[in-house]
């Protein structure tokens, strides 16, 4: 799938009831078919008529934040934050979920956490410690080191080139409907669906991260 101008929807990679029962088929619906819709749509009507961005990826776009027209800062980092987010969250969870393996993976977590329950405890308190809106994320540097980060709305970690390796969706809009105010039964459901194979996909990439390139 083309990575600029005019940005698509990308498709989600299973079907929308298949994370139930931990997260349900309506919010999937209504969250990728609508709400990540309008962050693709209002992405593109931003960038409508600044033909000199169109051949630009969305990773170079976050990343180059600041040297974009002040007009166009607040729509690329609300609506290009939340297609990049949001197509991240959709890969990194799965049909009743996929168990880490015994690779790189585990072996930094263990190394930067003590466990994968104790990266669990803190990637949960991520969420509940954002205060409105926001994302909980596992990230690494380019040395392989793992960290545990928040940021609120749809801002990415882009900038400070880390590679993403899952991230958290703590906005009312990805739990409300099944679990209304419960964001922490949100987040404990969640761990059953996490993709730990694409997790230690994304983080096979941590050398190789350098948005300033995109
Ligand atoms: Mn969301």
């Amino acid at each position: 799938m083309k990575n600029h101008y005019p940005f698509e929807l990308l498709p989600l990679p299973y079907a929308t009831d298949s994370l139930e029962p931990y997260i349900d088929k309506v919010t999937m619906e209504i969250h990728h078919g609508k709400h990540v819709q309008t962050y693709v749509d209002n992405l593109n009507n931003a960038l409508k008529d600044h033909k000199e961005y169109h051949d630009w990826s969305l990773e170079k776009l976050l990343y180059n934040l600041d040297k974009l027209p002040a007009s166009l800062q607040a729509p690329v980092r609300n609506n290009g934050g939340g297609v990049f987010n949001h197509n991240l969250y959709f890969k990194i969870m799965t049909k009743d979920g996929k168990s880490l393996s015994d690779g790189p993976l585990k072996k930094a977590i263990e190394r930067d956490f003590g466990s994968l329950d104790n990266l669990k405890t803190e990637l949960k308190n991520g969420g509940l410690t954002q205060f409105g809106s926001g994302w909980s994320w596992l990230v690494s540097d380019k040395d392989g080191k793992l960290s545990v980060r928040k940021t609120p709305n749809q801002d990415t970690l882009i900038a400070e080139n880390l590679t993403p390796v899952l991230n958290l969706d703590v906005w009312e809009h990805a739990y409300y409907l099944l679990r209304q105010n419960r964001r922490p039964e949100y987040i404990d459901n969640w761990f059953n669906v996490v993709n730990w194979e694409e997790a230690e996909k994304n983080y096979s990439k941590h050398k190789e991260t350098d948005y300033s390139k995109s």
